[in-house]
């Protein structure tokens, strides 16, 4: 059965990042990384670590239309599958990240996971996720963290999948969020703060495909 999870790398150690990619990937269904990494060694780090797995570049791009799409076009040439962009810029800057990138795959942000997002972001998430939908994204970033809020984004979405960080380090747990309708679960510390990152991700599936 294909990896439920996707590994967030949010290292700064060049060796390490190379790898843990190297040693998990036939263990995970994608890699997240974000400006740790990227801004530790450059965009090249996105096609490098392509070789050993999908790419989902985790750049929450919260720009004007015509920085969003230039950011979105670098992610591509340099080969990520993916790209996570924020929603609550508004309509035309999603779609600017969605013509630039397709036909890889756009996951917006709708919820986070972290406290803070219960302050603003989450008063609008539920219309940011129609907006989303509307414009056509593969996928929304849905916290893991509160699996009865999945449950609400799984009513409404329909063919779109549901991608879950804050499961481990930050308090979700993985099965419970993949019953509320998560397609995926984001998780990093947890995995490669582990003693031992290949050993962890294998007991994680396991337990994810024996409880699901
Ligand atoms: O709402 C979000 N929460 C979150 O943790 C949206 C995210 N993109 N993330 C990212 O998921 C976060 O930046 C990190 O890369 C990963 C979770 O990592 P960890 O808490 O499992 O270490």
């Amino acid at each position: 059965m294909e990896s439920k999870i996707i590994l967030a790398l949010d290292l700064t150690d060049y060796q390490k990042s190379i790898y843990i990619s190297k040693i998990i990937s036939g263990e995970v269904y994608a890699i997240k990384i974000g400006y740790p990494l990227v801004l530790s060694h450059g965009i090249r780090i996105v096609k490098e670590l392509s070789r050993y797995s999908k790419i989902i570049c985790d750049f929450k791009l919260a720009d004007i239309p015509n920085t969003n799409r230039i950011i979105a076009k670098l992610a591509k040439e340099n080969g990520a599958m993916g790209i996570i962009s924020h929603a609550f810029p508004g309509s035309d800057s999603l779609k600017a990240v969605i013509d630039e990138f397709k036909p890889g795959d756009i996951y917006a942000v709708v919820e986070m996971s972290h406290e803070g997002s219960l302050e603003y972001i989450q008063k609008h998430s539920m219309e940011m996720a129609r907006m989303a939908i509307d414009l056509g994204v593969d996928g929304f970033i849905v916290p893991g963290t509160r699996p009865e809020r999945i449950k609400l984004y799984r009513e409404i979405s329909g063919r779109i999948k549901l991608l879950a960080p804050g499961i481990g380090t930050q308090g979700g747990d993985p099965v419970e969020a993949l019953r509320a309708g998560a397609d995926y679960l984001i998780i990093g510390r947890s995995i490669y703060e582990s003693d031992n990152p290949l050993l962890t991700v294998k007991k994680l599936n396991e337990r994810i495909n024996e409880n699901l």
